[in-house]
């Protein structure tokens, strides 16, 4: 058993043993990311979410030497539509539809290009990739069981959108007993305002949800062990 690890954090120091915690990387995939994707159809700049991938190869970089777990999501759906309830198929007026085929593929299907993770944040082989239909990693998903089994009981979470899957999964995460510390510079929103709010509302009220930190302090706390 490693001694726990300690991260300069919002609303205070977070502490950490590196055997039980899992990265956790949220649908860093190029529907979200790039051009032509999901995100894009519901009027987003994806410009937003790229300044993410950087510091968080960093953070997965460092992560994989220290031996951790290190799970990737997919926001999806089965190609015959059976897991998407209608009222998300039809939500926003987007200009492409949940299924229909975009210039990576057909948007938000798993098995399609777009649908993918980015080359840049590519997992390694033995590394988890879990695909949710829904915006919480914990609905409809084997996620519990697969921590359970592993004795993980922190979550180091980064990824995209702060606000919508980041803040559902930290959510859902938080009621089952997890303690999750947000990475802020790993984390993307399409809105400024939702990732500063989004942010703020997770360490308010004493750590309502959970630990806010920029990777650098995570960083530091790994390499200080080393
Ligand atoms: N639209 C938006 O901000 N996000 C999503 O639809 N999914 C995720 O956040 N992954």
């Amino acid at each position: 058993m490693s001694d726990p690890l300690a991260v300069e954090a919002e609303p205070y120091i977070y502490g950490f043993d590196p055997q039980h915690t899992a990265l956790l990387l949220i649908d860093m995939q190029r529907d979200f990311v790039e051009p032509g994707g999901f995100g894009e159809t519901l009027g987003n700049d994806v410009a937003m979410l790229r300044r993410v991938i950087p510091p968080l190869q960093e953070v997965l970089a460092a992560t994989r030497k220290a031996g951790m777990t290190v799970i990737h999501t997919r926001e999806g759906h089965l190609p015959d539509l059976s897991d998407c309830p209608p009222a998300k198929l039809g939500r926003g007026a987007p200009s492409l539809r949940i299924g229909d085929p975009g210039p990576k593929g057909r948007i938000l299907i798993r098995g399609e290009y777009g649908h993918d993770i980015i080359d840049e944040l590519a997992p390694a082989d033995g590394e988890l990739v879990l695909d949710k239909p829904g915006k919480g990693a914990f609905y409809a998903t084997d996620l519990e069981r697969v921590l359970r089994a592993r004795g993980i009981r922190s979550l180091i979470v980064t990824g995209v959108t702060t606000e919508v899957c980041v803040h559902t999964t930290v959510r859902e995460a938080n009621d089952r007993g997890y303690e999750c510390l947000v990475l802020s510079d790993c984390v993307g929103s399409y809105f400024a305002e939702f990732q500063r709010y989004g942010l703020e509302m997770i360490a308010a009220q004493g750590g309502i949800f959970g630990w806010v930190a920029p990777s650098g302090n995570y960083l530091k706390a790994l390499e200080a062990r080393s």
